[in-house]
């Protein structure tokens, strides 16, 4: 009986892991002012995307993303010609699940004003990005290393500066 009990709670703590990990799935947009919304994975999915190929140890790499400048335009950026001014101290702060955080002027992840693309990839080679980089990673086309390259990215805000 008491066994039995036991094992009872197995299937509670399935759920509660794959909630868990469910709700890992999400993306925080945060407007420079007014509050944060929640994209789910599936959303960002079907967001225009472009593909970018990476060179990574010598081994290729094709990343499929969304670029930021959609994202931040969603967050209510100003872009194109109306990027200009004040604006241009705007920053992009990316943040990942384990702490680490990637800021970006918002002209740089502007395509008007950069050839090279910053994009939220949610693929590689066409598949889900994996637990180790996903389910968002950003990608900083024309970077020299990939310290910018945040992993498990968690929320994008936009942070005029003071
Ligand atoms: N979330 C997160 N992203 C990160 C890092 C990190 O510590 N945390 N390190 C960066 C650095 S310095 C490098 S070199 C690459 C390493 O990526 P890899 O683990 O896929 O090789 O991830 C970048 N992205
Ligand atoms: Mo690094």
């Amino acid at each position: 009986m008491l066994n039995a009990a036991r094992f009872a709670f197995l299937p509670v703590l399935i759920a509660v892991a794959c909630g868990s990990a469910a709700d890992a799935q999400t993306l925080s947009l945060k407007p420079a002012d007014g509050p944060a919304r929640t994209l789910t994975a599936d959303e960002i999915a079907k967001l225009p995307h472009v593909q970018l190929t990476l060179s990574e140890h010598g081994a290729k790499a094709v990343y499929d993303g969304v670029p930021l400048s959609e994202l931040t335009r969603m967050a209510g950026a100003p872009q194109g010609e109306a990027l200009r001014g004040p604006a241009l101290a705007q920053v992009v702060l990316v943040s990942a699940a384990d702490g680490y955080r990637v800021a970006l002027a918002l002209a740089e992840t502007d395509p008007a004003m950069r050839a090279d693309r910053v994009v939220l990839a949610d693929r590689r080679d066409g598949k889900p990005l994996d637990a180790h980089e996903g389910p968002f990673r950003l990608i900083v086309e024309g970077d020299k290393r990939p310290a910018r390259s945040a992993r498990n990215v968690i929320s994008i805000e936009l942070r005029p500066l003071p």
